[in-house]
């Protein structure tokens, strides 16, 4: 018996001494091991002479269950302090305020949005059209000559296939629209638009929109007030806007229409070239021929169209100096939107 009273003073102050899993798992063999102390006392059982045998038996087997209860109680114990340590260490705050990384819209796509808002709301509808084009619609039908330079290898994209080409302004969508609606028609057409061009102010590829009007009266007078509403409700100012002669295959007369310079205010600077104007847009009525070579009659119909690049807007706009900007797609530029 005082063998079994030492066995429990040893056991007591192991399990006091525990500190980790790792250490519990010590006593444990320790005690209850193949070769631990507990079980060759309970082997010595037999060996316990009659009289003593159940007594000795008794506390052995108490000391067991009392070894088995506390080694469960200490896991228990051990297993939710680290528990609480864990979550102390790996709390997060779930209330800290974050800031997400909200995209925007491309400058160029809100320029263009910008664009066709104003038209919409004077009643223009918006056409696409597929940015592979026949070279009937894009050259052919506007009036452009087969010899003429714009037709050449160098300026145009030409696809593997006869007759094809990408297209080198909108005007096909306008030749579509022509071709399958009645006037009157007031359109506009978007899109992505091609030429050989790659230099710092050129991109081989740009955006355009191009607008027409066709019905019984459309005139000059007409075009002039759609173009300077548009322009003022596009840089949101009362601007000086000029109509300066120019010419187009497809149209005639033809202008190109410059805004007093919104970056110096007509001042003088290096964008208006000391001139105080800026270029924005061409226009003019739309070429009997053209008329004609999309069924429509030129002595009954008359049309106004024009046709300005969304780059160069967006530039004017948001004081932009290199078209590259756009095309780059650095976060940082980006942002700025
Ligand atoms: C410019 C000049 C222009 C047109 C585009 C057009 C289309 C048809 C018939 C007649 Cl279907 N004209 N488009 C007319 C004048 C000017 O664009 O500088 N664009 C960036």
């Amino acid at each position: 018996m005082k063998e079994i009273e030492e066995l429990k003073e040893n056991i007591e102050a192991d399990l006091k001494a525990v500190q980790t899993l790792e250490e519990l798992q010590e006593v444990k063999a320790k005690y209850l091991g193949k070769k631990g102390l507990l079980t060759q006392a309970l082997k010595r059982i037999k060996d316990i002479p009659p009289q003593q045998r159940r007594e000795y038996g008794q506390g052995v087997n108490r000391l067991k269950a009392f070894l088995e209860a506390e080694l469960k109680k200490r896991q228990e114990a051990i297993r939710e302090r680290e528990l609480e340590s864990k979550l102390r260490r790996e709390w997060i705050d779930l209330t800290v305020p974050i800031k997400p990384p909200f995209g925007s819209l491309h400058p160029i796509t809100q320029t263009l949005e910008r664009i066709l808002r104003i038209f919409v709301g004077m009643g223009f509808s918006v056409e696409e059209g597929p940015e592979i084009e026949l070279e009937d619609y894009n050259f052919d039908r506007l009036n452009i000559p087969k010899e003429h330079p714009a037709r050449d290898m160098q300026d145009t994209f030409y696809v593997n296939r006869e007759g094809y080409l990408l297209r080198t302004h909108t005007s096909p969508v306008q030749i579509r629209t022509m071709l399958s609606q009645k006037p009157p028609i007031q359109m506009v057409a978007p899109g992505k638009v091609y030429r050989r061009d790659d230099d710092p102010t050129h991109s081989p590829m740009f955006h355009q929109v191009e607008g027409l009007v066709v019905n019984r009266h459309a005139n000059f007078k007409h075009m002039k007030f759609v173009i300077e509403e548009f322009l003022r409700e596009f840089f949101q100012t009362d601007l000086p806007v000029r109509f300066r002669t120019s010419y187009f295959p497809f149209t005639e007369p033809s202008a190109e229409v410059d805004i007093g310079c919104v970056i110096c205010d007509a001042q003088g600077c290096r964008v208006c070239k000391d001139t105080g104007w800026l270029e924005v847009m061409g226009c003019g009525m739309v070429h009997p021929n053209v008329l004609e070579s999309c069924g429509l009659d030129s002595e009954i119909y008359q049309g106004f169209a024009f046709g300005m690049g969304v780059e160069r807007l967006a530039m004017l706009l948001y004081g932009i100096d290199n078209i590259k900007l756009f095309y780059e797609n650095d976060i940082r530029f980006l942002r700025q939107f």
